[in-house]
């Protein structure tokens, strides 16, 4: 696909992000109500997730019918024009559940295969981050770059945990044999947001384990366009076993340090 092409599809992704967000706001307004769980009880649904889901496949499939789908709440639609948007329509819902900043829209686009663009919109902080391939990264249309930091020792580092219990508690062990090695930890509830973040130099790198693509397929578009490394612990790519983002000065010793620390079978 042309460049046109990539931009025509990165302006209806930010467009069809921007009107998901806004149904989020709204629904902040209102009770928020856990409609059913996913893969524990703590994996929760709400009737906006549904909503925001709807709405960004309603607006794809009206501009692109031919164009798959994967989504979070369900969607899985084969495609047949060799494009495939992968949806998360609220990346973070135990924050947006409890009304807590760190949650955000997330869509990336893959063109044969290839992601190719990420947008990961941030309501409450007003901030949409946006990159296409090979042509950088964006807050707000202005460009952003990862962190400089070199030394572990002055790295602040975010990460995540499970929504299953013993998984949680062997991260948390992991935890505490990474924290004594590096600056300090974050833990802010949204994958999308927290690779943006690596992007844009608010935190040094990033690690988590249990990704879906929906979770990371934007944010780590955005996150290598703005200069950092995105992969799992072997050199591939970002999987559900493991992602894992930083400054190329940092990646090789976070990364260590983390297999050190047993974060591959955590
Ligand atoms: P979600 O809010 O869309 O469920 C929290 O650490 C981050 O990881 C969120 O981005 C959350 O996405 C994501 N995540 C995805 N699957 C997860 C899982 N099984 N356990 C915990 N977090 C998960
Ligand atoms: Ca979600």
């Amino acid at each position: 696909m042309d460049l046109d092409g990539t931009d025509n599809l990165l302006a209806l992704a930010v467009q069809l992000a921007s009107d998901a967000a806004d149904l989020l706001l709204e629904g902040l307004t209102r009770d928020r109500v856990v409609v059913t769980t996913k893969t524990t009880g703590t994996d929760m649904v709400t009737e906006i997730d549904q909503a925001s889901e709807r709405l960004i496949v309603d607006g794809i499939l009206l501009a692109r019918p031919d164009d798959g789908i994967l989504g979070e709440e369900g969607t899985d639609r084969v495609g047949t024009s060799g494009v495939r948007w992968v949806i998360d329509p609220i990346d973070g819902t135990t924050n947006y559940l409890y009304g807590h900043p760190g949650f955000a829209v997330s869509i990336a686009v893959e063109i044969d295969g290839i992601i190719s663009v990420g947008v990961v919109n941030d309501p409450l902080h007003g901030e949409v981050f946006t990159a296409t391939i090979g042509g950088g990264s964006f807050r707000n249309g202005k460009p952003i770059t990862a962190s400089t930091q070199s030394n572990l020792a002055n790295a602040l580092v975010g990460t995540g945990f499970s929504y299953e219990a013993e998984r949680r508690r062997r991260q948390a062990e992991v935890l505490g044999k990474v924290i004594p090695h590096i600056r300090d930890i974050r833990r802010m509830g949204a994958a999308s947001v927290d690779l943006c973040s690596v992007a844009c130099g608010r935190i040094d790198a990033y690690w988590e384990r249990g990704l879906q693509p929906w979770d990371h397929a934007a944010g780590a578009l955005i996150a290598t366009e703005a200069g950092a490394i995105v992969g799992n612990l072997d050199g591939g790519e970002p999987e559900f076993d493991f992602c894992l983002a930083g400054p190329p000065a940092l990646f090789a010793a976070l990364r260590d340090l983390l297999a050190a620390s047993g974060a591959a079978g955590a």
